[in-house]
């Protein structure tokens, strides 16, 4: 007999946000196979407000036919002045698409908050669950600091976020999710001793090309995800060319579907065991991510960082996955 093999459970932290939603389709895909188990979204401001991205995550998940699942609403923040992403992402964070899209059913005047809803699932399943955060770690700190040792109940913490080798993407020197709440990040590094950490380093090199997306939805499928995707790309990808993103090439970064490609297809990531630490104060260097290169004996590491990719593998598993996401 074949023992029952079980499956990762997912919740997903995501302020939506372009690539945000490629990542989300990913594990959709992911779980129509049978292959992962998505417990609930927790949208948290970051490219848009937190009520966006709510929204946002409705909308995806009625698109996909999944409008069961629990969205979560992301904590409030005191600075409501931070810049976010809408000139990357469009002014509603998915390319001002979502007139498109079936309406949000969610209601977020009576949804659970983001941090509570992770206190309550870690502390039901201690050990099950993987926390995906793909957006600034506003929720996670939060119930960090509601709940001190929750997050050490999730199986895994799976971050994108942070740059350490290579240039910043909201200054020279910070990584976006960082750079929007880095004293959240630095309570979440504190909060265990294996964060996987997915940077800039690594997914600078994941542009998903036109070509890849015409392989995944031919340029005239009908169905309504098809469609959007589609429209979508387009989108991102004359965004990312604006914002020289690509180097000229006809595509995007999907900087956040890397964690989904940690999770199920580690061998396409090179992993390096590090301490990591955040600039919370510099002046030039808020949201800054250290790690230390000296030769000698590494001590209190806490994290486990992402440092090279193999993007054809990478890419050649992500559009196999998307191609089995059709509209239900
Ligand atoms: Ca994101």
């Amino acid at each position: 007999m074949i023992p029952a093999v079980s499956i990762p459970k997912i919740i997903l932290d995501t302020d939506p946000g372009g690539d945000d939603i490629f990542a989300f389709l990913w594990v959709q895909s992911l779980v129509k196979q049978g292959l992962a188990e998505l417990i609930a979204i927790t949208a948290t401001a970051g490219n848009v407000s937190a009520r966006k991205t709510f929204s946002n995550a409705s909308q995806i998940l009625n698109l996909v036919g999944a409008p069961t699942i629990e969205v979560g609403r992301g904590v409030s923040l005191n600075s409501n002045d931070i810049e976010d992403a809408a000139h990357i992402h469009g002014n509603d964070g998915m390319g001002n698409l979502s007139k498109t899209l079936p309406p949000p059913t969610h209601d977020y005047e009576t949804a659970r908050c983001s941090d509570e809803i992770f206190i309550d699932k870690l502390n039901a399943m201690p050990g099950e669950i993987t926390l995906v955060a793909i957006g600034p770690l506003n929720n996670l700190a939060a119930a960090e600091k509601k709940s001190p040792g929750i997050l050490k109940k999730a199986k895994e913490v799976v971050i994108m976020g942070g740059a350490f080798f290579c240039p910043g993407n909201v200054t020279p020197h910070a990584e976006f999710n960082i750079w929007f709440n880095s004293e959240a990040a630095d309570i979440v590094l504190a909060s265990r001793d294996d964060v996987v950490i997915m940077p800039l380093d690594v997914t600078r090199n994941l542009i998903f090309t036109r070509e890849m997306a015409q392989v995944i939805n031919p340029i005239n499928s009908e169905d309504d995800t098809s469609k959007f995707m589609n429209h979508l790309c387009e989108f991102m990808i004359t965004t990312a060319i604006a914002y020289r993103e690509t180097n000229g090439v006809q595509g995007f970064l999907v900087h956040d579907a890397a964690t989904i490609g940690y999770l199920f297809y580690p061998e396409t990531l090179l992993m390096q065991r590090a301490r990591v630490c955040v600039e919370t104060k510099g002046e030039w260097t808020r949201g800054q991510t250290l790690i230390d290169r000296r030769n000698r004996a590494k001590q209190s590491a806490n994290a486990w960082v992402a440092l090279q990719v193999d993007s054809t593998g990478f890419f050649t598993r992500f559009v196999e996955d998307l191609k089995t996401l059709k509209v239900v």
